[in-house]
């Protein structure tokens, strides 16, 4: 049974999840980087607009003594280190990923004995002063990495559920992450550099580009077997920018803020699996190129 849920990364999405698990009645505990953090209680502001004001407990850089669940929630850039530390102590426990962009669970050095899931949502949340504001609602899907097993994937998809539905298992994970992989290529880079609200993305002087950046991304899914055509890809680009119009992707934020990016796990890792696939993606190179310059 799952009761003691373990968080790293006290970002918007991590507060999010923190609050709604913590509402559930589960034993919740934050792990970040700050000492100071989160002493004073935390407000989440809910999507119909409510405030619930709650204490949850935060550990500076150290595990609970025996998790039986771990979300790592940070940015796809601190994965590694988040979470290395702890590997040693976490043989057994379930651990799920829960972030943007791939090529993470690939840094990690796993054994026999880890039981590696892999999660996408598209819940949007903003960190807040006093805590984290739910700005859109979403649905959550988890898969299993590698060997880890169906029975307990199961098992945290339904606690998952009980605090901040739909979670879903999907079999195929894979599909489900190049999917919010091709509309973070599009969205997230291209909002970056024209500051502006991904809605602005579906004036037509963008078409070409979008077809071009998903274009590349479906030679990829074709040669790597992945059950998704550009079409599903292109239509849910064009769906997402319609449905988060009034929103700033997060690389926007991002480098408003002067922040470090994830677009070295987002279009960066498409050009690295396209050079190793010996498949040229000039468009999303470009990006890369121009992001990681800004
Ligand atoms: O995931 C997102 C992000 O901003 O990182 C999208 C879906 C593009 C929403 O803004």
């Amino acid at each position: 049974m799952i009761k003691n849920i373990a968080i790293i990364g006290s970002g918007a999405i991590g507060l999010l999840w923190a609050h709604h698990l913590k509402q559930k009645g589960f034993e919740v505990t934050l792990i970040g980087r700050r000492p100071q953090l989160l002493t004073q209680p935390l407000t989440l502001q809910t999507h119909s607009g409510q405030e619930v004001t709650q204490s949850i407990n935060y550990l500076h850089n150290q595990l609970p003594s025996s998790p039986d669940l771990v979300l790592v929630m940070t940015k796809a850039y601190q994965i590694a280190d988040a979470i290395s530390p702890y590997l040693d102590q976490l043989k057994g426990c379930p651990i799920v990923l829960m972030h943007n962009g791939l090529g993470t669970v690939e840094q990690l050095s796993l054994a026999e004995q880890h039981h590696v899931f892999l999660a996408t949502t598209s819940h949007g949340a903003l960190k807040s002063q006093s805590g984290v504001e739910h700005t859109g609602l979403g649905q959550t899907m988890v898969g299993c990495y590698g060997d880890a097993g169906t029975d307990q994937v199961k098992t945290i998809c339904k606690a998952l559920n009980s605090a901040l539905p739909p979670v879903e298992y999907v079999q195929d994970i894979n599909a489900a992450l190049w999917k919010k992989l091709a509309i973070n290529c599009a969205i997230n880079p291209l909002t970056a550099i024209n500051q502006c609200r991904n809605g602005e993305l579906s004036n037509t002087k963008y078409t070409q580009q979008l077809d071009t950046i998903i274009k590349e991304i479906s030679y990829l899914t074709e040669r790597l077997n992945i059950n998704l055509s550009y079409q599903e890809m292109r239509e849910t680009v064009d769906t997402v920018i319609n449905n988060t119009a009034k929103n700033y992707s997060s690389m926007h934020q991002d480098v408003l803020n002067g922040r470090e990016t994830e677009i070295d796990f987002i279009n960066g890792y498409i050009v690295n699996i396209g050079k190793a696939l010996g498949i040229p993606t000039p468009e999303n190179e470009k990006l890369w190129r121009a992001i990681n310059k800004l």
